[in-house]
């Protein structure tokens, strides 16, 4: 048998693997370029399209970099998961510090029509919201938040709608995997939007999940009879499924590298043989290429090792294991 990369049984399936995408890693770094057009036929745009990078001020863009991102995507012939148009959590200061309503909202439309028509029939599917609940279960008391309240959240759908009709637009959301408080109110949210006929297309579950560990930042791996059941109800709500940002950080787990990555490799397995039960589900995004550059090396200041390469871009277990999955 001819051994298949990773794009190759997606795409037989009809299916989007992705990897979150720094662009400037695609000018200095040949094996990752190499690697992501390969193996994935997705990108997920890590950072280049949020606020503080495409819209530092006021009236200044810089869309130098995801520009070049969107290039190479058409020209690897990968879609892209647009990530994202409203992070409430991380807007740039000049955009919190609008002390008036009708301005911010302007702001807010403005952005929103700018990014999604610059880039309209390019972008697979667009992130539209990106974490609105808080850890307790709330909507965010963002600066955005406090001035607009929900209604910011059904103009954002309509405005990305007029912008590029084509253009699947999600809500995507950390820890909802399962059925929970978080989940509940985003599964909530979406039914009041969809009945107001906002065009809401897509749930992205982030899948930010751990082994070995439950913390704040390290979530613990899914309860997979539950995050069934959760995948299903937003199923049935008639929306697309994406896993959005998946990892498995290890290094809160027990015993030596190698079993833990065996471990690693059958909890990525695991979670996407449950997920590809979920008739809706139609991509999963990586949250990095390789091991080298990982986002939790970051926020932990511990080297992990959560993703499909290793340092080297050797495929480890956690690539085997999603390739058995997506054979089977
Ligand atoms: O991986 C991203 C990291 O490089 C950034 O510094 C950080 C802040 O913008 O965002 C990280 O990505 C986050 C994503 O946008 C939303 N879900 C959680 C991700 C990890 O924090």
């Amino acid at each position: 048998m001819i051994n298949k990369s990773l794009r190759e049984l997606a795409q037989a399936k009809n299916f989007y693997l992705g990897a979150a995408v720094l662009p400037n890693l695609l000018k200095k770094d040949s094996k990752y370029t190499e690697t992501l057009s390969s193996e994935f036929n997705m990108i997920g745009t890590e950072n280049c399209m949020k606020w503080r990078a495409i819209h530092p001020d006021i009236n200044k863009y810089t869309f130098d970099e995801s520009d070049g991102l969107i290039d190479f995507a058409l020209k690897n012939d990968m879609a892209v998961r647009g990530h994202t148009l409203i992070y409430s959590r991380k807007m740039p200061e000049w955009f919190n510090n609008i002390k008036d309503k009708k301005l911010m909202e302007e702001q807010l439309e403005e952005h929103i029509k700018t990014v999604v028509g610059r880039y309209r029939g390019k972008i697979y599917a667009w992130d539209v919201i990106n974490e609105e609940i808080d850890f307790e279960g709330n909507h965010q008391q963002s600066p955005l938040f406090k001035m607009l309240g929900i209604s910011h959240i059904e103009n954002a759908f309509l405005w990305a709608h007029k912008a590029d009709p084509d253009v699947k637009l999600f809500i995507n959301e950390f820890g909802i995997e399962e059925i929970n408080k978080r989940s509940d109110l985003t599964y909530k949210m979406i039914q009041d939007l969809l009945q107001k006929k906002v065009p809401v297309h897509g749930i992205g579950f982030q899948m930010h999940r751990a082994l070995g560990s439950d913390d704040k930042w390290l979530n613990k791996l899914p309860d997979l009879e539950s995050m069934r059941k959760n995948f299903q109800r937003f199923a049935d709500l008639g929306l697309e499924v994406h896993i959005t940002e998946m990892d498995i950080p290890i290094q809160k787990a027990i015993g030596s590298y190698e079993e833990k990555l065996i471990e690693q490799g059958k909890a990525y397995k695991e979670i996407l043989e449950v997920a590809l039960s979920v008739k809706n589900f139609k991509a999963l995004v990586v949250w990095g290429v390789t091991d080298l550059y990982n986002w939790i090396d970051f926020i932990s200041q511990t080297k992990d090792a959560p993703l499909l390469f290793d340092r080297e871009y050797k495929k480890k277990p956690a690539y085997f294991a999603v390739k058995k999955a997506l054979e089977e």
